[in-house]
């Protein structure tokens, strides 16, 4: 058989272990489908490209490996933005394969042409076009390597589609990733670092989005458990006022040091300054990016934070430390809901309570479902109200419409464990579609829709800012979504009366297809403590 450009970028992907391509097609990549043929890569195709990348994001944060998008040239690749943007800000390892016009035709107004590289610049680590044919396995070999190291986050190569045809001489393979060694601090800022958290009163870990993920979050929680000292993950663009940090919100601002392991000092930490940390407070920054650092920091640390968290560990142990009453302090208090939740999560009131939503979630959670919170007020109910083991929220991007992708690929990537994607009804119509894409790669995801026929969250800020006689455009139908499922091959509900919800969700989940549970809820504004 003859090999091209895009039996290269099959098997470098192959080679990575990859093996799922979320995608859509376009005349340009239809030659890497058909060279996924025999090569073990399975395609997942979507319904619109930001779906592709947000499976790909999802995949990235549960396995810390690249999740792999595929999308074709210009309108297809512009349709990608939002979502990059959101991996970027999630941290997430995340590379972008799209289809780009000819290179025997650029500049001469080629079908599609654009300078997309460009475009994918701003939410990238790195953006490039591909050049050489014989090199395209080099070109992802990279892009995937780049993607998982430092600080992980997208990357985006554009693959003409002359170069995916060309054939390619011989049996050029692109060489196996190299595993970079974790960046260590030198040892005299290991002890500077101690002796400021050993100085400090109410020192505060605070950790960036890959931070606060499977194996750099076990590292951190070594460090935790020898000092004391309270370590956060920062994964809200709520910042300090996370709604999952309970009665523990309140308390941030008391900090007078600040380690921040991985996470950027910027609007999520109220860019560490007063009165967002005490007036004297201090900041420690460890971060793999050295243009992440700022002036001002009382130590910064160019290094690997996850390798650092080790080192702080190991160099702590068997010294005395002063800060478990404050970390207790901490986890007491996140871990206590204003007394007022008990009776919500108990209520019979309709339209249904948020909390009362979560309370007849959380069974499921406890049995090692994943939940994926999403957008709107509903979302911070839910995030508030769920405690669970493995949980993926919208994120610091702050952006919504992410949940329906994201718990499809959380899925393929758990097919033992049930999946929860939780999200208001405005959120839910972004991406409702890939219920098709769940029912036709049977990827039995169950979606609770908080439907309050708003866009609640803006209409609480209109309400806030603007004043009750000036609420507008923020309204919604009471529309009922079940149905819209059942039409796409899923399971509909609907739930009107509290009573109804676990005899709902226990047939959402036992009918082994994607399911809508569409519960009238009274939209409230997200909880403040
Ligand atoms: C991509 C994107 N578009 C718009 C917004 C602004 N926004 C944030 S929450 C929200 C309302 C969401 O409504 P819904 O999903 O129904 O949740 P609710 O607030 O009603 O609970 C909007 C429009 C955003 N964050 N991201
Ligand atoms: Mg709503």
């Amino acid at each position: 058989m003859t090999r091209t450009g895009a039996h290269l970028v099959v098997e470098a992907l192959a080679a990575a272990g990859v093996r799922h391509l979320f995608s859509l097609s376009g005349n340009q990549i239809l030659s890497l489908y058909d060279a996924t043929l025999g090569s073990g890569l399975s395609i997942l195709h979507t319904r619109h490209e930001a779906a592709a990348v947000h499976m790909a994001d999802a995949w990235g944060r549960l396995t810390e490996e690249p999740g792999v998008a595929l999308v074709t040239a210009g309108p297809g690749h512009c349709n990608t933005i939002s979502a990059l943007y959101g991996a970027q800000m999630a941290e997430s390892p995340v590379v972008l394969l799209s289809g780009h016009a000819p290179t025997g035709q650029l500049g001469r107004g080629a079908f599609q042409e654009m300078d997309q590289a460009a475009i994918a610049a701003p939410v990238c680590k790195a953006a490039w076009m591909a050049k050489d044919a014989a090199r395209l396995g080099e070109d992802v070999t990279a892009a995937l390597e780049l993607a998982r190291s430092g600080r992980p986050g997208p990357v985006h190569v554009s693959l003409p589609g002359d170069l995916l045809e060309a054939k390619v001489a011989g049996d050029e393979r692109a060489r196996a990733p190299r595993v970079e060694p974790p960046g260590l601090a030198p040892a005299g800022e290991v002890e500077r670092a101690l002796a400021l958290l050993a100085a400090a009163r109410r020192p505060l870990i605070l950790l960036g989005g890959a931070m606060a993920r499977g194996p750099r979050r076990a590292a951190v929680a070594r460090l935790a458990e020898v000092t004391g000292v309270p370590a956060l993950p920062m994964e809200s663009p709520r910042g300090f006022d996370d709604p999952w940090l309970h009665l523990a919100a309140p308390l941030l601002a008391q900090a007078d040091l600040l380690l921040l392991l991985g996470k950027k000092p910027d609007f999520v930490v109220r860019f560490a300054q007063p009165p967002a940390v005490a007036a004297a407070g201090r900041v420690i920054q460890v971060d793999a990016d050295a243009t992440a650092l700022r002036a001002g920091a009382a130590l910064g640390i160019v290094a690997d934070p996850a390798a650092v968290a080790d080192q702080l560990a190991t160099a702590a142990r068997g010294r005395a430390w002063a800060h478990h009453a404050w970390g207790d302090e901490v986890a007491r208090a996140r871990a206590t809901t204003p007394v007022e939740w008990a009776a919500a999560r108990r209520s019979g009131q309709a339209p249904i309570h948020p909390l009362r939503v979560c309370a007849a979630l959380q069974p499921h959670l406890d049995r090692g479902a994943i939940l994926i919170a999403d957008g709107g007020e509903f979302g911070q109910w839910v995030q508030a109200g769920l405690e669970a083991e493995t949980r993926l929220i919208n994120g610091p991007a702050g952006s919504i419409g992410s949940a329906i992708p994201m718990a499809i690929a959380a899925k393929l990537r758990h097919p033992d464990r049930p999946v929860i994607a939780a999200l208001g009804d405005g959120t839910f119509g972004f991406h409702a579609f890939e219920l098709d894409t769940a029912a036709r790669y049977r990827l039995p995801v169950v979606t609770v829709i908080g439907n309050d026929a708003r866009w609640n969250a803006e209409h609480q800020l209109q309400l806030r800012h603007y004043g009750a006689g000036r609420t507008v455009g923020c309204e919604l139908a009471p529309s009922r979504y079940d149905q819209l499922a059942a039409a796409l091959g899923a399971h509909g509900e609907h739930v009107e009366r509290a009573d109804d919800l676990e005899p709902a969700l226990d047939r959402a989940f036992r009918s082994g297809l994607p399911a809508v549970v569409n519960v009238a809820i009274e939209g409230l504004p997200a909880p403040t403590y």
